[in-house]
């Protein structure tokens, strides 16, 4: 069973809206009472937020299916119904989220405290208190809740630390870090004993820092082999990547330039980290060919413009200098880089604010009608209440839909879509609409009343 997840497909859905309550008020000895239907409570979202003390998509994994509470339905005496309660989802910094579906990138979570609302729950109905006018005293009805949202995402965690360290299996990596910091990563001598990225705080004078190392790479690793490149991804956010090359190892077709290249060209199959900049650490010196080894190599290194540190992860020799050179190129590029204020709260942007609809002429037969707020009055029409049916004309035809399907050229007896072509509600439509012309149904379905 993982113990670690970095990416995860979730399936959410908000609550859904309570509906409105039709209720005519009712005393002892005393005539029938004006409407007192409430409304419907408000479904609740689902909100992810970036918790310090989440490390992994790992719960995700196990319960994929998130949702918030329903809205209460509204009651009799103008009682509303209750909200639902909103869900929140606690995910680690960097966690970037994708629809499922299109790959899109919805938003990308970093810093803590950020809340991100991704699903929205759904409005309540007004119950026939609230749809109550001069003209309409007592409506023997009221409006549905509405659905909250639905959506699959992809929640994929980039880990956010400011250097990373790459190299073979077994080069120190995970040594390195337990030596610079107070991390405890799993360290042995058989290879791939990092499976998950570790993450090490690095105090360098003023300048603190994130070092994280990821599994070891192997020749080949762009093409899946060993651990894959997919772990890559936790590296893409650092300002800078350490090679941590085994001077140590005597194994054929092994020595520490052909390590370098050989990761450099898995580094350059995997693309997005061309431009960072990079140090040279050859570990192990404390074996003494390793230091040997290590000296004949530096020219090397520093002929291709590179900075090389010769280290003991074991005896911790060298690690000052390495320390406060990371540290200053960190504190470098923070200084290069406009200040990101951790967003607190985004709302998934929603396409409300169309005031609008659109007229299609399918054919001569055939109309649609898409838009905002006509497909919205759709889902809050109770079809079996001639009443309520009857608002819902009333509502289209104030917003203009009649006349627009007129000028469109439909005539009386065409049928009407609003909403998408599949799924959406089928109309008879008469030039003048009232309560009997309104068909409900999913299109072409039997569904539909006679
Ligand atoms: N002599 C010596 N051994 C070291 C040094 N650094 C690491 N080792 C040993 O090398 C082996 C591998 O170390 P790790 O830190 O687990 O290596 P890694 O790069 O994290 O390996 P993977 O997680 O498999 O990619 C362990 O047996 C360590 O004790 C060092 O400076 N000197
Ligand atoms: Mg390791």
């Amino acid at each position: 069973m993982p113990d670690f997840v970095d990416q995860v497909v979730l399936h959410i859905k908000a609550g859904d809206g309570g509906n409105g309550c039709a209720s005519i008020h009712r005393e002892k000895f005393k005539p029938l009472g004006g409407p007192d239907g409430g409304n419907g409570g408000r479904g609740g979202d689902v909100i992810l937020e970036v918790d310090p003390n989440t490390a992994t998509l790992l719960d995700y994994h196990h319960r994929p299916h998130r949702k918030a509470a329903n809205g209460k339905q509204g009651q009799g005496s103008n009682r509303d119904g209750a909200n639902g309660d909103d869900v929140v989802l606690p995910v680690p910094n960097g966690t970037v989220v994708r629809d499922s579906a299109t790959g899109e990138v919805l938003v990308d979570l970093v810093g803590v405290g950020t809340r991100y609302v991704i699903a929205q729950g759904g409005h309540g109905g007004l119950g026939n208190a609230a749809l109550a006018t001069t003209r309409r005293k007592a409506p023997g009805f009221a409006l549905l809740g509405e659905p909250g949202d639905e959506l699959d995402v992809m929640l994929e965690l980039k880990s956010v630390a400011d250097v990373a360290l790459v190299g073979f299996p077994s080069a120190g990596k995970s040594s390195l870090i337990a030596a610079l910091s107070a991390a405890k990563p799993k360290i042995a001598d058989y290879p791939f004993t990092t499976l998950i990225p570790n993450l090490g705080v690095v105090t360098a004078g003023d300048t603190v820092f994130t070092v994280a190392d990821v599994p070891g790479l192997i020749p080949g690793a762009s093409q899946g082999k060993g651990l894959g490149h997919e772990f890559l991804r936790h590296v893409e956010r650092c300002d800078m990547l350490v090679h941590v090359i085994d001077c140590a190892t005597m194994e054929p077709g092994r020595d520490p330039i052909t390590d370098y290249e050989v990761i450099e060209a898995e580094l350059r199959a995997y693309g997005k980290l061309d431009d960072r900049p990079r140090l040279v650490v050859l570990n192990k010196a404390d074996v003494p060919d390793a230091r040997e080894l290590a000296e004949m190599v530096t020219p090397d290194f520093e002929a291709r413009g590179l900075r090389v540190f010769t280290i003991s992860a074991a005896t911790h020799d060298g690690l000052r200098e390495l320390t406060f050179a990371m540290g200053e190129w960190v504190a470098a590029a923070r200084a290069a880089k406009p200040v990101e204020e951790p967003t607190r709260l985004v709302i998934r942007p929603r396409q409300f604010g169309d005031a609008g609809f659109r007229v299609r002429r399918v054919n001569d037969n055939l109309f649609q009608v898409t838009g905002e707020k006509p497909e919205r009055w759709i889902r809050q029409t109770d079809f079996s209440n001639d009443e309520a049916v009857g608002y819902l004309a009333d509502r289209l035809e104030r917003l203009g839909v009649e006349e627009e399907l007129a000028k469109a050229g439909a005539r009386a007896g065409v049928e009407v879509v609003i909403g998408p072509m599949e799924g959406g509600y089928v109309f008879d439509w008469q030039p003048t609409l009232h309560a009997e012309s309104i068909r409900q149904g999913p299109r072409g379905s039997d569904s539909r009343l006679g």
